[in-house]
């Protein structure tokens, strides 16, 4: 049985015109990551997934394929909840170990996209029988409340793929502690997290041969044209991504070429950029457990479990209340 819960009305799906009114008038233009996924930023951040520099999505999938029973027979999951959940190829890997466990009950995927939902929803309707999928339409800054409470059994709440890094952190802490309120005893968060680790590899990650993360960063641009009548030059930035040692993150900037105007029409601003002026896309934080169990701590939650891969890449943790 599937149903839908919707959070979003259409058009208001991504908060677009208000981010950009707000982002592009700062000192430091800056603009949130969340707009980067539209249609054609799904995909190039699906082949992003498959580049041979970025290591966090395999790494978290191999994490899972080898530690999913584990951490269902830890927590005896009969629901899991997913965060910004896309198609869920990897909560797959949950859901067959909770099936073959013999403790699945219901799946709720919380995504920003109905389609996505509906989609995902249909298949594991049809590839696990009996299963109960409670979709949540919205945006998971805004919308935990639209979690439906949990039935008997225990609840995994999941947050992999490692954007729990895209919070700066104090809105990270702030975050967690939201989650941590819909964990009751028994129940668990699943986070993924990248890990702290030698620069170079970090920075390849985010800069790739191929040139797909710059596609991905530029994209943003493509979307404000489109949704907001704006008319940037996709040529006139350069990519940059880096490693700042100092925060533990790496940041994406959009550096503009030459000076210019931007005309973001929708929204009747005209928005100047200076001879290599820098407009800040993304900040993906890596952790070190000590500082992810500060956090976890700080937000109400205890860490009981690190799984990481034999490099130490990147972390799946188990926390509860
Ligand atoms: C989806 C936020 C985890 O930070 O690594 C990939 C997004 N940006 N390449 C990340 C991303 C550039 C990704 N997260």
């Amino acid at each position: 049985m599937t149903t839908v819960e919707c959070r979003l009305r259409a058009g208001e799906e991504r908060s677009l015109a208000y981010d950009v009114a707000d982002g592009l008038t700062r000192p430091f233009k800056e603009l949130p990551p969340k707009h980067f996924y539209d249609t054609e930023g799904s995909k190039l951040f699906d082949r992003i997934c498959g580049l041979p520099e970025y290591y966090p999505t395999r790494t978290e999938r191999a994490i899972l394929t080898a530690r999913a029973e584990d951490i269902v027979a830890r927590t005896d999951a009969a629901e899991l909840v997913e965060l910004g959940s896309g198609m869920p190829d990897k909560s797959r890997l949950l859901l067959d170990a909770m099936r073959d466990a013999g403790t699945l009950e219901r799946y709720v995927p919380f995504d920003v996209s109905e389609h996505v939902i509906r989609l995902a929803a249909e298949r594991l309707v049809d590839d696990y029988p009996g299963l109960e999928v409670h979709g949540v339409v919205g945006d998971f800054e805004r919308h935990l409340d639209a979690i439906p409470p949990a039935d008997d059994g225990t609840r995994v709440i999941a947050f992999l793929g490692g954007t729990i890094g895209n919070f700066l952190p104090g809105s990270r802490r702030k975050f967690l502690r939201g989650l941590a309120r819909s964990l009751r005893g028994g129940d668990r968060l699943l986070l993924g997290t990248d890990l702290v680790k030698d620069p170079a590899v970090l920075e390849a990650a985010y800069n790739d041969s191929e040139g797909v993360t710059a596609a991905f960063n530029k994209n943003v641009l493509a979307v404000c044209n489109r949704e907001l009548d704006a008319d940037f030059d996709l040529d006139a930035f350069e990519h940059v991504a880096f490693y700042d040692r100092q925060q533990e993150w790496i940041e994406m900037r959009l550096r503009a070429l030459a000076p210019q105007e931007v005309c973001i029409r929708a929204l009747g601003m005209t928005v100047h950029f200076a001879h290599r002026e820098e407009l800040r896309t993304e900040i993906s934080a890596k952790f070190t457990i000590k500082r992810l169990g500060a956090d976890l701590a700080a937000s109400g939650l205890e860490l009981r479990e690190v799984l990481t891969d034999p490099d130490e890449l990147f972390a799946l943790s188990l926390a509860r209340r």
